[in-house]
């Protein structure tokens, strides 16, 4: 799945031997946590992804760790977040939807540093509703924040900024590093609200990608026979449910906006961009958005046309992430802070694009399941490396917390990925990750459903209006288009998933009572 680049730079690691054990790890090594919004695996080429490349935050890779089975409990911004702090799972932090707000009485990782001394602080999406707690420092978006000239809360205080988000997070980013308190250790939450719905780029991103076709993927038309009600009846179908204003960006000047679509969050959004701003996009998106409407697209080109869109704009996004990471690597290395910093990138939870022929998340399949997880620290992680263990979100707190030296409480679920990070293998090590997700009835229409993954096969059931289960054989059908439920040769092994579900659910403690007792008002029965 690497690509040969990886293969090279790891052979060089082992010559140089990066991760010489008998050096002394700082006991307070700074910690910065990098989580992107809906970043896809598939949009990363140290993932072997091939349709971008993201040279700044494969440097991440090359210069420490790749995870190639790294899975969220909860394909969903807040609880995915909520996870990240707490270390538990969504019935137990309560955050189990988007429409929950945090309870930040509870213990979190960063809590738990402040108290043995870091500095902490969070920068960029939070989506978590209430105040953020536990950090000394927050300069957050309010609920999922605008690409354009956003709103931040500074500890409190609500400010307009001039300028593109990802760039802002930057720089906000690197003023608090400037101006922190250097005798202490810091740990940084490094939040990108990018590549989020509705793929606003920078505007010296506006033509990138314009002279590239994208290859479809092979199941984007994709009808979903085999498979139950759920993949069917989803709304996130790139040809059905994105908005001409905000998703395809046909609208440009408001004389020109169509009745009908999202046209007033549209006129929100470009009402809110400067003169110059707003002449870039037009200059940019006009004589595409002429050429399409003159072509007289049929239905089936239109669809693709869509899709087209959809992925330059995407990937414009990710483009500005790769630059402004690429930014804050190097303050890193110009500042000394490059061998005694441990570097974390990951995103909330995977994304479509275009597989099943579907924007967004939320389904336990393969592309919303995984997620991408570099880590780099070089006085211990080999250079190059990757590993295949089955890891979760949930390990995050566990293992920061195990990174700084402080002890993980026992109600934290997950754990530390620090005997992998040194290169060890360890032999009793989780064979399967849990899965679940309640946001329904909800944006996107996804059912709620929960399930198991291992290294060959996945189970989902799905539930609440509807009651049936889906079988996947991973490795045979990565794609996840031949549900073998039915299918007697699966039998045994339908059984034996089917009993470790159920085990790992009450391992978990995961119950039909915490999941009412959490459920948004609107979405309980
Ligand atoms: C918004 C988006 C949805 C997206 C959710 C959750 N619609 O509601 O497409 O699924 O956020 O995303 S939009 O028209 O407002 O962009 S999450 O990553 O924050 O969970
Ligand atoms: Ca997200």
């Amino acid at each position: 799945m690497k690509n040969s680049l990886l293969f090279l730079t790891a052979g060089i690691a082992g010559i140089s031997s990066s991760c010489d054990s008998t050096k002394k790890l700082p006991e307070q090594p700074n910690i910065i946590f990098i989580m992107t919004d809906d970043h896809a695996y598939q949009a990363l080429s140290c993932y072997g992804g091939t349709i971008n490349e993201t040279p700044n935050l494969d440097r991440i890779a090359n210069e420490g760790m790749l995870f190639e089975n790294s899975f969220v409990t909860n394909s969903i911004s807040a609880p995915s977040r909520a996870v990240l702090l707490t270390g538990k799972l969504s019935h137990l932090n309560g955050q189990i939807t988007n429409g929950n707000s945090f309870d930040g009485s509870q213990l979190t990782f960063p809590k738990l540093l402040q108290e043995t001394g870091y500095q902490t602080a969070i920068v960029g999406k939070w989506h978590l509703k209430s105040d953020p707690t536990g950090f000394d420092y927050w300069n957050i978006l309010p609920g999922q924040g605008d690409y354009y000239n956003p709103d931040f809360i500074e500890n409190g205080e609500r400010k307009n900024h001039e300028g593109y988000v990802t760039n802002l997070i930057t720089d906000f980013t690197i003023d608090w590093l400037e101006n922190r308190d250097m005798e202490k250790p810091f740990t940084l939450l490094y939040h990108h609200k990018a590549p989020h719905r509705s793929w606003m780029p920078d505007t010296a991103d506006l033509t990138l990608y314009d002279d590239v076709t994208f290859p479809l993927p092979e199941n984007y038309w994709d009808d979903y026979e085999g498979r139950g009600r759920a993949a069917a009846e989803q709304r996130m179908r790139i040809d059905e449910v994105m908005s001409d204003c905000m998703d395809l960006k046909l609208c440009g000047d408001l004389s020109e906006s169509e009745p009908g679509g999202s046209n007033k969050n549209w006129m929100r959004v470009y009402g809110k961009m400067t003169e110059k701003q707003r002449i870039a996009w037009n200059l940019a998106y006009k004589p595409k958005n002429d050429a399409m409407k003159e072509a007289g697209l049929s239905e089936k080109e239109l669809s693709e046309w869509k899709f087209q869109r959809y992925m330059r704009d995407y990937l414009r996004c990710i483009h500005s992430v790769d630059k402004n990471v690429g930014r804050l690597l190097d303050y890193l290395e110009e500042n000394g802070l490059s061998e005694n910093t441990v570097v974390i990138y990951t995103s909330d939870q995977g994304f479509y694009l275009g597989e099943h022929g579907w924007f967004d998340k939320r389904f336990m399949y393969e592309e919303s399941h995984k997620m991408p997880l570099m880590v780099k620290y070089p006085p211990m992680i080999e250079k190059g490396s990757s590993n295949k263990n089955m890891v979760m979100n949930l390990d995050f707190a566990p293992t920061i917390l195990n990174l700084a030296g402080v002890t993980i409480p026992n109600e934290m679920q997950g754990e530390s990925l620090l005997p992998i990070l040194k290169g060890e293998n360890p032999d009793n090590w989780r064979k399967e990750v849990y899965y679940h997700y309640f946001e329904y009835p909800g944006a996107h229409s996804v059912k709620r459903h929960y399930g198991i993954r291992n290294d060959n096969y996945k189970l989902i059931h799905f539930y609440f209006d509807a009651d049936y289960w889906e079988l996947y054989d991973i490795k045979s059908d990565p794609s996840e288009m031949n549900n073998l439920i039915n299918d007697p040769n699966y039998d045994s092994i339908l059984q034996e998933l089917k009993q470790r579900l159920y085990e790992l659910k009450d391992h978990y403690g995961d119950t039909p009572e915490l999941e009412q007792k959490h459920l948004p008002e609107r979405m309980k029965k």
